[in-house]
Parts: C-alpha cells; sequence; structure tokens
C-alpha cells in the first residue's frame, strides 16, 4: 500500500499521518500468537518454580500479563526490552503493506532497526506512561536532520482511554529539543519548558491502523484507564544511505563507516535491509538470520548527547 501524494504533503506538513484499515487481523495474528506464546510458556515455567502462584491460562490477551504483572514485572519487562525476536516478529516488520509505506517515504533502499518494541500497556502500571520526547532524542545527532520513520501498530483498538498517543502537530521542523532523564521512569523526557510550542492532539488508532511519526514529532503515551492491556507495537525504518550496522550475509558490513559518521543512527541495537532493488541479495528475508544478527550484534553505545548515562544526570 503506497502512501498517495497527499498522504506524504500532510505527512511532512504535520510530521505524523494516521492510517486506517492498513493491516488486517490475519496480518496481526502472528506477533499476537507469539507475544501469548511467550506470556504461556513463561508464565508456566514462573508457576512451575513458584514464582508466580499460577500460570493465569484462563485470561486473554487483554488480560494475562496484568494477573501476572501484580504479582512479578520481570515478564512484562522482557517482553517490553525488544527480546521477542521470532517469525511473528518479522512477519509484521516485513509485512509488504508496511514496507510498501515506509517506501513512500524513505525511499526504495530500506533499513529496518532492531530498535522496535512490543508495548503492553498495563493498566495503572507507571511504566506504559511514555513522556514527551521526540525519537530522536534516543538518536544519534548525524542522523536528527534524515528521516527516521517510526510506524506505531496498535495491536488491540487504542483509543485515548487505553492510553493512545499524543502529538503536536507541526513541531517537527526545528532542531531536536533538550532531553533528560525521567526522574522515575527509565525513559528520556523533554523538560516541560522546552516541550515545543502547539496543541497537542490524542490520536486514537484502531486495531488495523497505523499511526506514522517523524523521528523530530514531539509525541507522549497517556495513561491507560481501562481494565484491559494496550498492546502496541512501534517499529522503525530508514533510508539505506543514512549510517547502519547491518551485516551482510558474508559477514561484511552493508555500508563502510565513515570517521565522520557514526555507525548507525542507533548503534546499541541491529539493523538490518529490508527491500532494495540496487542490493535484493542482501535483503533479509527468513527470521532465523534476522535473529541470527539481532545476537551477534556488537553492541556500541549512542552518543552521550544528554549527558544520560551519569549517575548525577540520571537523578536530576
Ligand atoms: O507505545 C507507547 O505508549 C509509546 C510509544 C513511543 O513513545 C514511541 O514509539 O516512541
Amino acid at each position: 500500500m503506497k502512501l498517495t501524494p497527499l498522504q506524504i504533503a500532510e505527512f511532512y506538513r504535520e510530521g505524523f499521518l494516521a492510517l486506517e484499515d492498513v493491516f488486517t487481523d490475519s496480518d496481526l495474528q502472528p506477533v499476537i500468537d507469539e507475544i501469548n506464546e511467550e506470556i504461556d510458556r513463561r508464565a508456566r515455567e514462573m508457576a512451575a518454580s513458584g514464582s508466580l502462584s499460577k500460570s493465569y491460562e484462563e485470561e486473554g490477551f487483554e488480560t494475562r500479563l496484568t494477573r501476572i504483572t501484580a504479582e512479578t514485572d520481570r515478564l512484562y519487562y522482557s517482553i517490553c526490552s525488544g527480546q521477542l525476536d521470532g517469525p511473528g516478529v518479522f512477519s509484521l516488520l516485513t509485512n509488504p503493506k508496511m514496507v510498501d509505506i515506509a517506501e513512500s517515504l524513505v525511499g526504495p533502499e530500506i533499513i529496518a532497526s532492531s530498535v522496535y518494541r512490543l508495548r503492553p500497556k498495563i493498566p495503572g502500571f507507571p511504566h506504559g506512561v511514555v513522556p514527551w520526547h521526540q525519537d530522536s532524542g534516543y538518536f544519534e545527532p548525524f542522523c536528527d536532520k534524515s528521516l527516521v520513520l517510526t510506524a506505531w501498530i496498535p495491536l488491540v483498538d487504542a483509543t485515548p482511554e487505553r492510553g493512545c498517543l499524543q502529538v503536536i502537530p507541526r513541531a517537527h521542523t526545528g532542531e531536536v529539543v533538550r532531553h533528560r532523564v525521567h526522574s522515575s521512569l527509565p525513559y528520556l523526557e523533554i523538560p516541560p519548558e522546552a516541550i515545543p510550542e502547539g496543541d497537542w492532539l490524542t490520536v486514537p488508532v484502531r486495531k488495523g491502523g497505523v499511526l506514522l511519526l517523524t523521528n523530530r514529532t514531539p509525541h507522549a503515551s497517556i495513561e491507560n484507564i481501562t481494565d484491559v492491556i494496550r498492546w502496541s507495537a512501534d517499529l522503525r525504518y530508514q533510508n539505506a544511505d543514512l549510517p547502519t550496522n547491518f551485516m551482510t550475509a558474508g559477514s561484511r558490513p552493508f555500508r563502510e563507516p565513515k570517521e565522520t559518521e557514526p555507525v548507525a543512527c542507533y548503534p546499541p541495537e541491529a539493523d538490518f535491509l529490508v527491500r532494495s532493488r540496487k542490493r535484493p541479495g542482501d535483503v533479509v528475508t527468513d527470521w532465523q538470520r534476522f535473529r541470527d544478527l539481532r545476537q551477534r550484534h556488537i553492541v556500541h553505545p549512542v552518543a552521550d548527547r544528554w549527558g544520560k548515562w551519569t549517575d548525577d544526570n540520571i537523578k536530576s
């Protein structure tokens, strides 16, 4: 599904674009199944070892992790931290509809990034509420002025009550503003006085839709005041001419790093090529290779642009 010229113009003008009815249930089911299987496997293990009172099999996708997290948050954090990398996640990252949309914005040579996250926003659990930030706050400054596309995909209807996202329209064209480490959550946040001017907008997206954001679009995610989990995935795509740490099957860098450039827009996690007309043989087409790339990846830290690695700043 290519974007129309009007949609592309709207994305660049507003800094975001919400699309409905992009994915069918069968596009999303493999990743939902993979999450359910992981929760089931881990819950049974934890119940058997006594670290969970029971495995909560009677609960479904929208409630089971809430019950488990009321006893222990270990499973919650392992899902959020991007550890799931099976065929379900890979099928979403490489879904042709998604890659077509990405192509409309970043061009035909497309790198996807391992900076994808699966987010179970559990009612009342503070970690799900993400403060105002620009994704570039987390990336290498070198990539600030280029597009690193975020595709935010709800796996259930994301309503305002369930804690959908908020954005500040037309606030994505300036510099990346100052971020700091949040006082209690493991996130960067824009301090209130540095939040770009403009009226924020709450953007509900139904299951099947996708919210596209630029890396400089200020956005936040609000509290879930319902009794069900707001599940979502956020994926990232960039043009292959930008710095990337993708390693080809011959274990050679896809793009020779230049001294004046960072090794990738987000060096801690592995990139991989999802579409290319110039080098179709290098495209990653199976999930085992995707997992392998992630597991072999040599972690390089991202530039410490906010002084966030020092204890003093973490506490400020
Ligand atoms: O899903 C959320 O609640 C937050 C997502 C987000 O901030 C992001 O994808 O950058």
